[in-house]
C-alpha cells in the first residue's frame, strides 16, 4: 500500500490539474443558449523532452564492452514508451546472452533506498535531519557534531573503510566475499582511520555514512533493514525483481553474472557473482532489475514515496566536482546533461557490476544501465554515456556543429556535462 497522505496529495493534484485545464465545466450550459466563446486556450505545451537516441545508447553499451565488460544493457522508460537494449553476455562461462529481465547487484543505488526509508522516518517524526547521530545512537561516533544530514550528504568526515579493504582488487574481494560483518565492525574499521574532513565542511563520499544510516533504520524500527525496504518501497511499488537477502550469497532466478578484473593485466576475469556483500549492506547490497530501478526512480521523483517537502530536501544538492555538472543531495546524485536536462539517481559499483539509475525531476523519463564488470573505470565511463543518449536524444544541431569542427577542436568545444567526465568512483578524492 502506498502511504495514503501522498496518494491523497496525488489525487488532489490531478483534480486541480483537471480543473485548471478546463475539463470540468464551470456552470451547466443550457441547451438553448449559444455555446459561450471558449476562454483563450493556453498555448499547447510542446513536450520539450527529446526522443531518446537508442543508437547512441547501444553505442555506449558497445563501448562498455570494448572496455572489457562481457555484456551490458539499458532500459529507457518515458511517455513515449519503454525501450530496452542488450549487448554481449550475462554469463561468460555459458555464453548466455544479456537479458533485460535479469537481476543484478545494484551497489550504491541501494543508498537511495536507504535514504528514502530514513526520510520516511523523519516524516513520521521519529528523528530530525539535523539530529546529532550520537543522540540516536549514543556513543557511536567520537564527534557529537556529526548529524543525520551529514551522513546523507556524505559530509560526516567518516573515512571510507572500503578504500583499504579493496586496495588489491581480487585478494581484497576474496578476503570478504563470504564474510558476515556487523554494522559496528564496519564503523570500527572506519574509526580506526583519521576523519577526512570537519563535519559539514564538504562532500567526501564514504560508504560508512550509509552503514550508519542502516544502523539508524534498525534502531528506530526495531527490525532488519530488509523489512523496511520491503514494507516501504518494494511492496508498495510492486518491485518483483528487487530484494535484500544479506547475508545470502546467491542471486535467485534469472540473473547477470558479475566479472571482476584482476590486478595483473592479461589474467582471466574472476566470477564475482556469489558474495555476501556484507561489506556494504545498507550502503550497497540490494538486488534489482532495470525495470524495477526505473519504476523506483520515477516513483520517487513523482512523489509516491516522500512528501513534496521531503523530496525538496532530498533533491537540494551541493556540487561534488568543480563544474557543478555533478552534485549530491540526500542519498541521491544530480547530473546535468550537456543539453541542460537534469537527472536524479545514483551510480553503483559492486564487484562485477556497474549500475546507473536516473530519472528526470518530473519522473516522466528514466534510464537504468548495467555492465557486468567492475574495477575498470573506462567501462564505467563508457556506460555513463547511455545517460546523454537517453536524456538528450540526438540533438541534430549540436551534432552537426561538432562534425564541422576538427576532432581536437570538437573535443575542446564539447559542452560541459557528464559526457566525457570520468565515472564517479574514479574521480580523485576531494576533501
Ligand atoms: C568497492 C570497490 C566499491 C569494488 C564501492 N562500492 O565502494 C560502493 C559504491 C557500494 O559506491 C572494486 N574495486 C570493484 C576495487 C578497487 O577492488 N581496487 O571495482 O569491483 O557503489
Amino acid at each position: 500500500m502506498l502511504r495514503s497522505p501522498h496518494r491523497r496529495l496525488a489525487v488532489g493534484a490531478a483534480l486541480f490539474a483537471a480543473l485548471a485545464g478546463g475539463l470540468v465545466p464551470a456552470a451547466p450550459a443550457s441547451a438553448a443558449a449559444p455555446t459561450p466563446a471558449p476562454a483563450p486556450a493556453p498555448a499547447p505545451q510542446a513536450d520539450p523532452a527529446p526522443a531518446p537516441d537508442m543508437k547512441g545508447v547501444v553505442a555506449a553499451l558497445e563501448a562498455a564492452m570494448a572496455e572489457g565488460a562481457p555484456g551490458a544493457m539499458a532500459r529507457y522508460s518515458g511517455p513515449d514508451g519503454v525501450r530496452s537494449r542488450t549487448v554481449g553476455v550475462r554469463d561468460r562461462a555459458t555464453g548466455a546472452p544479456m537479458d533485460i529481465h535479469a537481476r543484478f547487484r545494484i551497489g550504491s543505488v541501494s543508498k537511495t533506498f536507504s535514504a528514502v526509508v530514513l526520510l520516511q522516518l523523519v516524516e513520521e517524526g521519529r528523528l530530525k535531519l539535523d539530529d546529532p547521530v550520537n543522540r540516536l545512537l549514543p556513543g557511536l561516533l567520537p564527534d557529537d557534531r556529526v548529524t543525520v544530514r551529514h551522513l546523507l550528504t556524505h559530509r560526516s568526515g567518516l573515512a571510507d573503510y572500503t578504500d583499504k579493504m579493496f586496495e588489491h582488487t581480487v585478494p581484497g574481494f576474496e578476503a570478504v566475499r563470504n564474510r558476515v560483518f556487523s554494522y559496528q565492525e564496519l564503523v570500527d574499521l572506519s574509526l580506526a582511520e583519521p576523519r577526512t574532513i570537519e563535519p559539514g565542511a564538504s562532500y567526501a563520499y564514504s560508504n560508512t555514512n550509509f552503514v550508519v544510516v542502516g544502523m539508524l533504520i534498525e534502531k528506530l524500527t526495531g527490525r532488519p533493514v530488509a523489512d523496511a525496504y520491503e514494507r516501504r518501497i518494494i511492496k508498495p511499488l510492486k518491485l518483483r525483481g528487487t530484494s535484500y537477502v544479506h547475508p545470502d550469497t546467491r542471486i535467485k532466478g534469472l540473473h547477470v553474472r558479475g566479472h571482476l578484473h584482476p590486478d595483473e593485466a592479461g589474467a582471466p576475469l574472476v566470477d564475482s557473482t556469489e558474495q555476501t556483500v556484507s561489506w556494504a549492506q545498507s550502503a550497497g547490497a540490494v538486488l534489482s532489475t532495470p525495470a524495477d530501478l526505473n519504476t523506483f526512480m520515477s516513483a520517487l521523483m513523482r512523489g509516491r514515496l516522500l512528501s513534496p517537502a521531503m523530496l525538496d530536501a532530498m533533491t537540494t544538492v551541493t556540487p561534488t566536482e568543480p563544474t557543478g555538472a555533478r552534485a549530491y543531495g540526500l542519498g541521491l546524485r544530480r547530473y546535468t546533461m550537456s543539453c541542460g536536462v537534469q537527472v536524479f539517481g545514483h551510480t553503483g559499483t559492486v564487484q562485477g557490476y556497474y549500475t546507473y539509475a536516473f530519472a528526470t525531476r518530473d519522473g516522466r523519463r528514466s534510464l537504468s544501465a548495467l555492465a557486468n564488470t567492475s574495477n575498470h573505470g573506462a567501462a564505467n565511463t563508457a556506460l555513463g554515456r547511455t545517460l546523454e543518449a537517453a536524456f538528450c536524444g540526438t540533438k541534430p544541431e549540436a551534432k552537426a556543429e561538432a562534425r564541422s569542427l576538427a576532432p581536437e577542436r570538437a573535443r575542446e568545444e564539447a559542452p560541459e556535462g557528464v559526457l566525457d567526465l570520468p565515472a564517479e568512483r574514479d574521480l580523485p578524492e576531494r576533501h
